[in-house]
């Protein structure tokens, strides 16, 4: 797969590009095996640069021609590599004719033009147009497209490209054609074609300024009843950014195309959204409520890139998280606004903490740690991470946190009335939050610039005398490859007083008085004091409420402290950290009491405290829900120095069961209490009440008796939505009953072979299953559903495997990493980008107790020894195992 060899790229050594291009003129003739592809680029020398040659990307095509100005040119006027194509001493006005040809059909790395179920699709981000066309294929040449697209009209009935279809027509030899003309430039990586046999959903809808747009969702026959919450999610996000920040759908047409083969999630391009099935395709027989929320957030996101990403662009992909952090943050903001209620907000806020702390923090702490805006790569596409995007969009909310709601909109105006159809920095957008807000956000720039998670430690005192509440904020920074040493960040800390009665204190700071019952101070330095005045008691505090920075935060917490924020927190955020605080310290105490063969017991100040939450009816079923889930045997693993993942395993379980035979009652009570009888609707209250109910079932079933054992079989067979019918089939998964498990997941498969998504999930859960060795794996690889090639079914299998079961990966024999090493190269030769995401799972080997690290490091030496590795699995693994 490698061309060149690795070569990394540094931010530092950007340049200008040579040629600026106006545009470009696309003609495809599409066909599987042998597509041809007619360029014509209008380019004019860049003042800004001093090169005078063009430097065009182009990897995996064949060049036929190249004509400058209407000459050919011979081999001996250009150069031409692996990758690139390098036309010297240029004119100033260059209008450039190429001809290419690929074969789409032999295309499994789902990059550039491709093949999925016999239509035509393409993924350029990043670097995918160079597969189809020599380019400047770099996010800073925007152009004007121009696409015309001819195909066989009985196999590709439906031909779409970005912008307004501006013609369409027969070709008279049983081929087509349409040409699309997009009004907007754009960079390379935003064009896509689509040549397929599809059907859609559309709807006229009018904006807010009176014009009416028309919205498709196109998705291949059988699906069609499966495209309405996409739609509705798609006319909820553009009414939302219309009235959030102001901004309208430019365009007379917007569409979203669903593929069954797709890396990732989705993809922007302008007008033309690619959508994974697994974010568009939904009715109650086939998606979770986690199926539903998650294409309410992609679709939104993907919308909302078409001004943050789009409209306004990346000037090179150092700035990736200028884009991706800002619209993950749109997004959350987007499904928290739809919730509407204030613990339907924190719901939201509680989910995206823990994707930081399962995900986040430890990439942060590992070997691929780099800062959001990263100073070098070797390949691009390893670096569409959490950090990336989560960190990227906390440190968005930050600004938000620190100039407040209608500052971060002024600054969002200033944004883009400063650089509308620009590509620019993550630089430009922390001094237009600044500009507009009148702020000094130079040290705010470290968040950018230094990777790793900050630990704030904070320490406090209670002057009953002067009445007076200090607390000490002190801030450090792990090193980080490449960064031995850091500069204090810029943190707002949101800090609240609980009073003994469970009350908000009102707040004096500093002699100033807080509006409300809490207030945002301003960790700059090392160490900083602030003094509240006029505390009548001695207060609990209440640090880092709505997580206010993505950062650890220590104080040295008594259980009874804990337990009243559990109890008290007026932030629900606070409140079910401070459970998860509660159960960590227990969890803690229980893997090291297992490790050195003790006998395991939980005290019951814990156990009350859930019971009386669990039946606490006046906390919404969903906050309830994540106040009962204990820390994932990943976060668990994260603070601890050694890692042993069956001590881990061993502790969580025992808790688990402790709690279930402990709150039976509550238990079912709880699950009685929280049915949803009617017709299935995926609304916030809804889902929350199904998982406060499920998450019964799963405690009820984790030392089942006959009757729980019924309760779940009652629950799987009648079911009346895949949400409650996924929930009992894992219960019943994990009950340690396997024929009825295995009963269970017979139905199952029979019921919905014909479910792409649905048949991911039946692999993801037996995969999941601490009942499920490598050997199991193996066996179900064989299954005539499984295949590598797809990349949501090779995550459903593999990927689950590794990452979610970390009792069977981590056996002591090794033979959980030498199938991961099989696995890598397997999936390397076939798609680098998907293979690259299943080598990070090795990323925290280090931690591993001493004889599990002997096989991982031989594992990953097995990978990277391995002959014509792509550059991204080669970066994956080397900086795995460089020091
Ligand atoms: N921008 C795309 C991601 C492209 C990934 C390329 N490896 C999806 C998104 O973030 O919306
Ligand atoms: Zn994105």
């Amino acid at each position: 797969m490698r061309t060149d060899s690795p070569q990394t790229i540094y931010r530092k050594d950007y340049t200008p590009p040579s040629f600026l291009v106006d545009s470009v003129e696309l003609g495809f003739d599409l066909d599987p095996a042998r597509t041809i592809v007619a360029s014509r680029i209008r380019m004019r020398h860049n003042p800004a640069s001093s090169s005078r040659s063009i430097e065009l990307h182009g990897e995996h095509i064949e060049l036929v021609q190249v004509r400058l100005n209407g000459k050919v040119l011979k081999p001996s006027q250009y150069k031409l590599t692996a990758s690139t194509l390098t036309i010297p001493k240029a004119p100033d006005e260059v209008e450039l004719d190429i001809e290419t040809i690929l074969a789409p059909q032999d295309n499994t790395s789902l990059s550039g033009l491709y093949v999925s179920n016999h239509n035509f699709f393409t993924q350029c981000e990043a670097e995918g147009f160079r597969r189809i066309t020599f380019f400047p294929d770099r996010p800073d040449v925007m152009a004007r497209y121009t696409v015309m697209l001819r195909a066989d009209k009985a196999k590709y009935p439906v031909l779409l490209s970005n912008g307004n279809l501006i013609e369409e027509g027969d070709l008279g030899d049983g081929r087509h054609y349409a040409k699309w003309e997009d009004p907007f430039k754009k960079p390379s990586y935003l064009f896509a074609l689509v040549a397929a046999k599809l059907v859609c959903q559309e709807e006229h809808f009018k904006l807010a300024d009176g014009r009416t747009v028309l919205l498709q969702v196109w998705v291949e026959e059988g699906n069609l009843d499966k495209t309405d919450y996409a739609m509705q999610s798609l006319k909820n996000s553009i009414r939302w950014d219309e009235e959030r920040f102001g901004l309208e759908l430019d365009l007379d047409r917007f569409m979203i195309v669903a593929v069954g083969d797709f890396n990732m999630g989705a993809m922007e391009n302008k007008g033309l959204n690619i959508f994974n099935t697994k974010y568009v395709l939904a009715n109650p027989r086939v998606a979770t409520d986690v199926d539903y929320a998650g294409i309410e957030a992609v679709v939104g996101h993907e919308y909302f890139h078409n001004w943050t990403g789009n409209r306004v662009t990346c000037r090179d992909w150092f700035q990736l998280s200028l884009k991706e952090g800002l619209t993950v943050f749109r997004d959350q903001e987007f499904s928290a606004d739809m919730i509407g209620t204030d613990t339907g907000r924190a719901v939201t806020r509680i989910d995206q903490v823990r994707t930081l702390r399962q995900a986040q923090f430890p990439e942060d702490a590992g070997p691929m740690a780099h800062p959001v805006r990263p100073d070098s790569f070797v390949e691009i596409n390893n670096f569409y991470t959490v950090t990336i995007y989560e960190k990227g969009a906390e440190v968005v909310r930050m600004y938000q946190t620190l100039v407040g709601r209608e500052g971060f909109r002024k600054g969002m105006d200033l944004y883009f009335a400063r650089h509308d159809e620009q590509a620019v920095q993550c630089d430009d957008f922390r001094a237009a939050m600044a500009d507009a807000n009148d702020r000094d956000f130079q040290q705010f720039e470290r968040w950018y610039s230094q990777a790793g998670t900050p630990v704030v430690k904070a320490a406090s005192q209670y002057d009953a005398a002067a009445q007076t509440f200090t607390l000490t904020l002190s801030q450090s920074c792990p090193a980080t490859p490449g960064q031995p040493q850091k500069l204090p960040f810029h943190i707002p800390v949101t800090v609240g007083l609980l009073g003994a009665d469970g009350c908000d204190l009102s707040l004096i700071v500093d002699g100033v008085a807080a509006e409300t019952n809490s207030v945002v101070l301003e960790l700059t330095q090392a160490e900083q004091t602030f003094v509240f005045a006029q505390v009548k008691e001695a207060p609990v505090p209440s640090l880092l409420r709505d997580f206010s920075a993505p950062v650890v935060l220590q104080y040295d917490y008594s259980d009874a402290q804990l337990l009243h924020l559990f109890r008290h927190d007026s932030d629900p955020v606070n409140r079910w950290e401070a459970g998860q605080r509660l159960a960590m310290a227990r969890l803690l105490k229980l893997t090291a009491a297992h490790a050195a063969g003790e006998t395991l017991s939980l005290d019951d100040t814990f156990i009350e405290a859930q019971r009386a939450l669990l039946a606490d009816d006046t906390l919404d079923a969903a906050f309830r829900e994540l106040a009962l889930i204990l820390p994932s045997e990943t976060i668990i693993a994260e603070q601890l120095a050694q890692v042993d993942p069956h001590a881990i395993h061993a502790a969580r379980q025992f808790m688990r069961r402790t709690i279930a035979e402990a709150l039976k009652p509550e238990l079912l009570a709880q699950y009685h209490a929280n049915l949803t009888p009617g017709d299935y609707s995926p609304d916030a209250l809804s889902a929350g009440k199904r998982a406060l109910k499920n998450l019964a079932l799963a405690y009820l079933l984790v030392a089942p008796g006959k009757e729980e054992l019924a309760l779940a079989q009652q629950q799987f067979d009648s079911a009346g939505n895949m949400t409650d019918r996924a929930a009992a089939l894992v219960a019943l998964i994990h009950s340690g009953d396997e024929a009825a498990a295995q009963a269970a997941l017979a139905d199952f498969y029979r019921d919905f072979s014909g479910e792409a998504l649905v048949v991911d999930k039946w692999f993801a859960m037996q995969a999941a299953a601490p009942t499920t060795d490598v050997a199991a794996v193996r066996q179900l690889m064989t299954h005539p559903a499984f295949t590598l090639k797809n990349p949501n079914r090779a995550r459903s299998l593999i990927f689950s495997f590794a990452n979610g079961n970390p009792s069977q990966f981590h056996t002591q024999d090794g033979s959980g990493y030498a199938f991961w090493a099989e696995q890598v190269i397997a999936l390397d030769a076939l798609n680098p980008q998907v293979a690259a995401r299943l080598a990070r799972s090795m990323d925290r080997w280090r931690r591993y107790a001493p004889a599990l690290q002997e096989h991982m490091r031989r594992a990953l030496e097995r990978v990277a020894a391995k002959k014509n590795l792509s550059n991204d699995v080669m970066e994956v693994v080397s900086k795995a195992l460089s020091n």
